[in-house]
């Protein structure tokens, strides 16, 4: 324990300290992940689109790019799962997703219809073989007219 206390102190200013079940800035979520060894680090998830607040039609194709990376840990050895969290609930996205490129990069698209009309919180949610996860969200809209995140 005072092991770990004073590993804590040392990273901090690097990478802060992860804690269980708490939720950074990064929205990096460290639940079941509260080793502080590079393996059990959890994966970092960066998504650049869709781009925040774009209003998509249901014939639309809505892309998402991306990036994750987890320390140490093969692409193909992480669980890729994307949600819809507008709702308390999250929701699945009954879509196909495609491993992480050799160059850390994710790329797919989803038919705009897949999304009932109204605003949208989809987020990449990556496991990695230690239990450790990492999400991004991107917030988007289908037939609607504005797009405000309130
Ligand atoms: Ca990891």
């Amino acid at each position: 324990m005072a092991l770990r206390f004073a590993l804590c102190l040392l990273l901090v200013p690097l990478l802060g300290c992860p804690t269980g079940g708490t939720t950074d800035d990064d929205d990096t979520v460290s639940s079941d992940c509260t080793d502080i060894t590079a393996a059990q680090n959890p994966p970092e998830v960066t998504l650049t689109a869709p781009p925040q607040s774009q209003i998509y039609a249901a014939s639309d194709s809505i892309p998402v790019l991306g990036t994750v990376t987890d320390e140490g840990t093969d692409p193909a050895d992480l669980g890729l799962e994307l949600l819809d969290v507008i709702n308390v609930t999250p929701e699945a996205i009954d879509i196909a997703l495609p491993d992480v490129g050799t160059d850390d990069s994710i790329s797919f698209s989803i038919p705009g219809g897949t999304f009932s009309m109204g605003q949208h919180v989809i987020r990449l949610r990556v496991t990695d073989p230690d239990g450790c996860q990492g999400v991004d969200d991107r917030f988007f809209c289908v037939d609607t007219a504005d797009c405000v995140d309130n």
